[in-house]
């Protein structure tokens, strides 16, 4: 019965695109072919025995993930990466960063990572990293500057005397105290939001911006917490304002290298909100929250209409299917892992993998999720090192004798599943291929 039911599910979503024209292939951009790779570089592949994940260690992973022959099916077959931050930061994940233009050196060099984009090219692999904007860290010489009272940096962050009072859309405090006076910050005192307002900051953001595309290389940026760039008052997300300036950040960027890819992270918006952002050329694709929600929740019920009515949301909302997809993230939406919300069921692993993988859309596999890692909250719980084998303790990710955090329990690692014609990482590879 349960079969039968799952059955169902892959039959009605795949008749969902039917029902819905898309553009013809030619006149869509270069990303709406590719499948995506999210890598959590402190935790993918450690190359030189100090416990942590790095840029090396990616590009020693390259085979793995493309080996740049289109005639062997023994690689995953992606052919585009998301990395999420790399820039200097004193977090362990990088979201809070204090140079905007060098690479963590826990993670390597700009060496390193320059022969990692062309490494990947040559493999017909695109590299989008992941850009931190709304916020620094209060570590960032910006910061200091401005708390200072440096005159130069002092309109680059967002002060007031008296503390305004107001919480943020979650009840959180978003005023914090810096001696005599107050700096905003959505998310937490140590990473105070830049002031959009001030055309020196956006002047910045840009040249950072093109350094990265132009002289680096790169292919394009996921924008972390894009609704929350310019607040309104008490409003603050999904202002106007905010669209309106990544939409001419987003022409910016088109005018450097036309081909710029731009993901918005829109967190847990609903396709509507999203697709305010595609239509007025604030990103080019938005994640598709809602058909996250869907995917995990059919699979898990085994109920296709959650599924379908998010599908059918999205197909309708977004242009040309402009939005991207995934199951889970880095930021466990949904509190787990795929894997650890579907107890162990493989079987419910490969439906969800095959609704992500034969939907419209740009999928996005979080690493790990191929061999099926488990982890619940909190959130570097689901951040654990990538289990290369079935080494006790290390997993193959490192040759220190423990990695960063210890491993999570995973149905497999690459080296016991990649023969297994019936693995997850298997069924992972026929549907990309
Ligand atoms: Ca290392
Ligand atoms: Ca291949
Ligand atoms: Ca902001
Ligand atoms: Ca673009």
């Amino acid at each position: 019965m349960k079969r039968f039911l799952w059955a169902l599910v892959v039959l009605t979503v795949l008749l969902v695109p039917l029902t819905v024209s898309l553009a013809q292939d030619d006149d869509l951009p270069w990303w709406n072919d590719r499948v995506f790779y999210e890598i959590f570089v402190r935790s993918f592949y450690d190359s030189d025995g100090d416990g942590v994940g790095d840029i090396r260690g990616i590009i020693e992973k390259l085979d793995y993930l493309n080996d740049g022959d289109p005639t062997t099916t023994t690689d995953l077959g992606i052919t585009g990466i998301w990395l999420m931050p790399i820039n200097p930061s004193p977090s362990y994940h990088g979201y809070d960063t204090t140079d905007y233009r060098d690479i963590d050196p826990e993670y390597g060099t700009m060496d390193d990572f320059r022969e990692l984009v062309s490494a990947a090219h040559e493999r017909g692999i695109a590299i989008v990293i992941d850009f931190v904007i709304n916020h620094t860290s209060d570590e960032h010489p910006w910061f200091i500057a401005s708390a200072n009272g440096d005159p130069e940096y002092a309109d680059w962050y967002i002060w007031r005397d008296e503390n305004p009072g107001y919480r943020g859309p979650w009840g959180e405090q978003v005023w914090h105290r810096n001696g005599d006076r107050y700096y905003y910050g959505i998310f937490t005192g140590f990473q105070p939001d830049l002031n959009f307002e001030n055309p020196e900051v956006t002047a910045a953001i840009y040249d950072i911006a093109n350094f990265w595309l132009t002289d680096v290389g790169i292919d394009g940026f996921r924008v972390d917490a894009a609704k929350h760039i310019i607040e309104d008052g008490e409003l603050q997300e999904n202002t106007p304002q905010t669209r309106a300036w990544l939409a001419d950040f987003n022409a910016y960027l088109d005018s450097v290298h036309p081909q710029a890819l731009t993901i918005a992270e829109i967190f847990r918006a609903p396709s509507f909100i999203g697709a305010e952002y595609v239509r007025s050329g604030a990103a080019d694709l938005v994640f598709a929250f809602d058909v996250s929600d869907g995917i995990i929740s059919s699979v898990s019920q085994n109920r296709a209409q959650d599924i379908v009515r998010k599908l059918q949301a999205a197909l309708e909302d977004y242009p040309n299917g402009q939005f991207a997809t995934f199951i889970s993230n880095h930021d466990a939406v949904w509190k787990r892992r795929p894997m650890s919300i579907f107890v162990g069921n493989v079987d419910k692993a490969k439906l969800a993998a095959t609704l992500l993988l034969t939907s419209p859309g740009v999928p996005f596999i979080y690493y790990g999720e191929e061999i099926g890692m488990f982890g619940t909250e909190p959130d570097e719980q689901v951040r654990t090192p990538m289990h290369w084998d079935d080494t006790p303790t290390t997993g193959g990710f490192t040759t220190a004798s423990r990695p960063w955090i210890a491993l999570s329990e995973t149905t497999g690692s690459v080296a016991s599943m990649t023969d297994d014609p019936e693995s997850l990482l298997s069924h992972y590879r026929h549907l990309v291929h």
